[in-house]
């Protein structure tokens, strides 16, 4: 595979809604899509899945833009790559700063499985066919908002419902939740919130039978969620504190979590997932796939690695239209009944709709 052209585009795409965390309200998008053309002139498509601020994790996407710009483009711009595998070693001269090589390597798996006239789940070994979904719902005001929500989701059919929670709005919307909807697959998301001083409202979270608590202590911690887990039967799952394969293999040591949320952007790339994967199997700890609040080149993605057979948990990969009015992919990703196929066609599966991303873009550079 010979990169001939890399075009960087900053893209702002608004949200049909506000999405609050317990780090803050997001609605206006700002992340980067990256295209790695071949000399037959063939695209492929990755998505650098940052925010605007750096809140969820240190990245945010002028950082992006500037390490792919003057540090990831250089290295295979102009390049032969025999297999995307190999990115990770060219990459690793330069510390983290995953979501900007995870953007690179992705459009660059996703050229390579266009070469191979495979889709990319295929080149990746995925064996699902078809996956579950559930959705992520933010943190709202009025908890009958977002009772109205998780009735809406309920009935649009999603496998399992989250909730995001910070001090002040955690046991007492879960004591609601529970009331109107006592047998929902349900689950919570810190990201971070809480420290280890706040060991009993996680016990007292034991009686509303969530299927696990998201990352409730802080980012990159595994020894205080070890003791957390010790002291709770409720399954932890890590988002924040796994950034990489080695990350993963010492949570597991020390029983950090049971459950892990794989998001391709945090861990650098298709390739680690793929190795995070195969360890977690390994240790019967199942996978399900996080969601970035992605376009839809995140959301294929996504869909293309949520096929390799250990993510047997619902993911966060909810149909185009929770997020934007209109999608920059064709077609739309669109949930039926809580399930995904995954497409079959060549690469990530979905066409780029130009015209919708050039509406977007508000930076461009062209690299040759
Ligand atoms: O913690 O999983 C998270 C969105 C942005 C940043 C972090 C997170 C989220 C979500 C939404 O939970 C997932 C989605 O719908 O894409
Ligand atoms: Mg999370």
């Amino acid at each position: 595979m010979y990169i001939k052209e890399i075009v960087m585009r900053k893209v702002n795409m608004r949200m049909k809604h506000p999405f609050t965390t317990s780090f803050g309200t997001q609605q206006d998008r700002s992340f980067i899509i990256v295209e790695a053309i071949n000399d037959k002139d063939v695209s492929g498509w990755g998505e650098c899945v940052s925010t605007g601020s750096p809140l969820y994790i240190e990245e945010f996407t002028d950082s992006a833009w500037l390490m792919l710009k003057d540090h990831l483009i250089p290295l295979v711009l102009n390049k032969e790559i025999t297999h995307p595998d190999e990115l990770q070693e060219t990459f690793q001269v330069f510390k983290r700063n995953n979501l900007a090589k995870s953007a690179i390597e992705g459009a660059i798996w996703d050229l390579y499985a266009k070469e191979q006239n495979k889709s990319l789940a295929e080149c990746l070994g995925g064996v699902h066919n078809t996956i579950e979904v559930g959705v992520s719902l933010g943190i709202e005001e009025n908890t009958d908002d977002l009772l109205r929500s998780i009735k809406e989701k309920v009935q649009e059919g999603y496998k399992r419902i989250k909730v995001k929670i910070r001090p002040g709005k955690d046991l007492d919307v879960l004591e609601t939740i529970r009331d109107t909807f006592p047998d929902i697959p349900l689950m919570v998301d810190a990201n971070s919130a809480y420290s280890l001083e706040d060991i009993d409202i996680f016990k007292k979270m034991e009686k509303y039978h969530l299927m696990m608590i998201e990352q409730p202590l802080a980012a990159g911690d595994l020894i205080d969620h070890a003791k957390l887990q010790k002291e709770i039967d409720t399954p932890i799952c890590l988002d924040e504190s796994i950034h990489s394969l080695e990350n993963v293999r010492q949570a597991i040591e020390i029983g950090s979590c049971k459950i892990i949320n794989l998001k391709v952007g945090r861990v650098g790339g298709l390739t680690e997932s793929k190795k995070i994967h195969d360890l977690c199997k390994q240790h019967d700890i199942p996978l399900w796939c996080g969601g970035m609040l992605e376009s839809g080149v995140g959301r294929a993605h996504n869909i293309a690695v949520t096929s390799l057979a250990n993510f047997t948990l619902p993911g966060d990969t909810a149909s185009s239209s929770k997020y934007w009015n209109k999608d920059i992919i064709e077609p739309e990703v669109i949930v039926q009944d809580g399930k995904l196929d995954v497409p079959k066609g060549a690469g990530i599966g979905y066409d780029i709709n130009r015209e919708e991303l050039d509406k977007h873009t508000v930076e461009n550079l062209v690299f040759k």
